[in-house]
């Protein structure tokens, strides 16, 4: 079934050029064969420094509204936002994604997403309608060297609807089955799960975003210290779990990135190497608000800095461990 979601029109009176996120619901099967992956990494042995990191904005794009007909549950509001004593699934919701992406850069190394998202979960039936915001992402380290996205990339994201699946609902274990989304980093989509990417040598693509306004097509990460990487990138993904206690749900899923570089400051961070992602030790861990004490400044709602500040509290991330890369992919 496709149910087009139509989001509102962006805010423009910050910036000209808005992604706006329109996500289609799936009408053929996902492609998340990733064929040869790449992405884009410093090699050189420099010295380790830390990596900059401009200061968070405001994000300029709205939430995306259901038209599902969804219900929220008849449960009375606590102190720090989340329903009680209604459905358990019913609120919102810490969740960590931390993905595996083993780099063929002489051996075979491995490296991991660490992603810090909130969702915000209403129910149709079996159906969990999760609108979901990456409030965080984190790159484990390359040879020392880190890659790191700027907030304002993050921001600029907005959010974006997932619609997920509970099986087995009444019997002695809950399977989750999460919905595929395309999260993309510097450019918009009118489908972002199934349309094509930009060319490499089209940077002019009017589907390119120039989130921190630098100039430069697509969104600039910071490779090291000094190097910036000009790319259009998409993340695609589904989350596949179980229900391993109330407000808490645990698996891994399937992902995919796919990585456009335009450019670079320095050729030495513009180099790409073969990945893959490495499926079986993908983990996540989406936790419900409610009741976790999450709502510092006690408005009433969890946000996404409150559960940033808090993941520490249940997430235990993976530490990279370059056995966990195959010989063979
Ligand atoms: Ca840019
Ligand atoms: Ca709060």
């Amino acid at each position: 079934m496709r149910r087009p979601n139509r989001p509102n029109r962006p805010n423009r009176s910050k910036r000209p050029s808005c992604p706006t996120w329109p996500l289609r619901w799936p009408a053929s099967r996902p492609r998340l064969s990733p064929g040869p992956l790449r992405v884009a990494l410093l090699v050189a042995a420099l010295a380790a420094l830390p990596g900059c990191e401009p200061a968070p904005t405001d994000s300029t794009f709205p939430d995306q509204v259901f038209d599902a007909g969804a219900t929220a549950d008849g449960g009375g509001a606590s102190s720090d936002g989340a329903t009680t004593g209604g459905d358990p699934f019913v609120g919102t919701w810490g969740l960590a994604t931390d993905w595996s992406t083993c780099v063929t850069v002489g051996s075979r190394i491995e490296t991991r997403s660490r992603k810090i998202l909130r969702v915000e979960v209403t129910r149709k039936g079996n159906r969990l309608l999760e609108q979901r915001q990456l409030c965080q992402i984190q790159l484990t380290p390359i040879f020392g060297l880190k890659t790191v996205v700027p907030q304002v990339v993050v921001d600029a994201m907005g959010t974006w609807q997932v619609e997920s699946r509970l099986l087995g609902e009444g019997g002695e274990e809950i399977a989750y089955a999460g919905g595929l989304e395309g999260q993309l980093m510097g450019l918009q989509m009118a489908n972002p799960i199934y349309d094509v990417m930009p060319l490499k040598t089209e940077p002019s693509d009017p589907r390119l975003i120039d989130p921190e306004n630098d100039g430069n097509p697509g969104a600039t990460f910071n490779v090291g210290p000094s190097c910036k990487l000009y790319v259009a990138q998409r993340e695609t993904s589904n989350l596949t779990g179980r229900v391993v206690g109330p407000g808490r749900i645990e698996g891994g899923g399937a992902h995919a990135t796919e990585q456009v570089v335009f450019g670079s400051s320095a050729a030495i961070c513009g180099q790409t190497f073969a990945t893959f992602s490495n499926t079986p030790h993908h983990k996540f861990l989406m936790l419900k608000a409610a009741g976790k004490g999450w709502d510092d400044d006690k408005d009433g709602t969890v946000s996404c800095a409150e559960i940033v500040k808090h993941h520490t509290e249940w997430m235990t991330w993976a530490e990279p461990d370059d056995k966990r890369c195959p010989e063979k992919p």
